[in-house]
């Protein structure tokens, strides 16, 4: 097939919660999403950076002018038999890992449509229903962080992730435990130790927290071996992991006992892919990561989240937490069992809403073939 379309929309939407980590504190979501076109069907993905390079070198802005000038041309009237194709096709560009995603992932979609295909049974997912937890952003008191955590708990949200970061970690991680002995509860602290660190990590592991994310520098794996080998609490790699290498070499040096997949992070489905087959070999659990995307990211995700090596519950909120006005219909919880339904419908499984794409729309551009 050839796309002989592709739109960018550089876009900014509100969101319903402020979010602080380590890195920053968001109270909006940029993103791009990209439309693709070919033989009468569209396809929909979104490059899921930033306002600025904090959790990863890219930004919305960068995606954009990426994807304008170097990524669409390279795919724009190019023939490809499978998705797997458009990232060849990309594979000149290094880095820049969100900016493909957006573009493949359009793809990926497109093509399940062509073979009228839900992107699940295309990937191949084994579930209907995803489970999924809740991140919570660092709060400004352990108050507030008690009543945010009661709220959700009371949704039905079954896993709750706490964000940490220096001097604010062991107190709130400790008062949430204390208050909720059983609760699968985990931290994400966003890169912000060294291993010098270690011994205030340490004082989490009475905690018997589900994991500890990405406690290192963004870049690291091997100092996370010589942490993984200190604690009882299992590593998970977030921000580290962005090629099938990565996650290889992280494995061989025992640098976690988890990871956390994106598909934004890796630059695609492709990626993905293929770092999922390698840990259900390896015998190392994943769940899906989010990056606070709207409903054409979420429907991806739920997909992606449905193969067999998502063992633990995802960052994969409903989009009442996100979003007033999504561009796609809202996912709902199904609060029994803390899941979200993986769409059914073709590709992706939403319609988007172009209507209110254009309204949150900053910057715009068209390849063609
Ligand atoms: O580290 O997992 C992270 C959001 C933005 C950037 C990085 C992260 C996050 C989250 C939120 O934790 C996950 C979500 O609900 O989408
Ligand atoms: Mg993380």
């Amino acid at each position: 097939m050839k796309i002989e379309k592709i739109e960018l929309h550089h876009i900014s939407m509100n969101m319903l919660h402020r979010f602080e980590t380590s890195f920053g504190v968001q109270t909006e979501r940029p993103c791009v999403v990209v439309k693709v076109q070919a033989d009468g069907l569209t396809g929909w993905g979104e490059s899921p950076a930033g306002d600025g390079p904090f959790y990863s070198p890219e930004t919305a802005r960068t995606s954009f002018l990426i994807l304008k000038d170097f990524l669409a041309p390279m795919v724009a009237g190019k023939d490809f038999a499978h998705p797997r194709g458009v990232a060849g096709l990309m594979r000149r560009v290094r880095g820049n890992e969100m900016a493909k995603a957006g573009l493949e992932n359009a793809a990926w979609d497109l093509f399940a449509k062509s073979k009228k295909q839900s992107l699940k049974a295309l990937l191949g997912g084994v579930r209907d229903r995803v489970s999924v937890g809740i991140s919570i952003g660092i709060q400004p008191s352990i108050e507030a962080l008690q009543a945010r955590v009661a709220e959700v708990l009371g949704l039905g949200y079954g896993r709750i992730k706490l964000k940490i970061k220096k001097g604010c970690d062991v107190k709130p991680m400790t008062a949430v435990r204390e208050r909720y002995p059983k609760l699968l509860l985990m931290a994400d602290a966003n890169s912000d130790y060294q291993l010098e660190d270690a011994p205030v990590l340490k004082e989490l592991d009475p905690l018997k927290l589900l994991m500890i994310e990405q406690p290192l520098p963004y870049y690291d794996i091997i100092d996370h071996a010589k942490l993984q080998a200190r604690l009882e609490t299992p590593i998970c790699l977030d921000e580290s992991i962005h090629r099938l290498d990565d996650a290889r070499h992280a494995i061989e040096l025992k640098a976690c006992r988890i990871i956390n997949m994106k598909v934004g992070r890796v630059g695609g489905l492709t990626n993905a892919l293929a770092i999922h087959d390698l840990t259900q070999k390896a015998g190392i659990p994943m769940w899906c990561g989010g990056m606070i995307e709207t409903g054409i990211g979420r429907a991806l995700n739920l997909a992606l989240a449905s193969l067999p090596n998502f063992k633990l519950p995802g960052d994969i909120s409903a989009s009442d937490q996100y979003y007033k006005n999504d561009l796609t219909r809202q996912f709902v919880l199904n609060k029994e069992d803390s899941t979200i339904t993986v769409p059914d419908g073709l590709g992706i499984g939403v319609e988007v809403d172009e209507g209110r794409l254009a309204g949150y729309r900053l910057q715009h551009a068209a390849v063609t073939a």
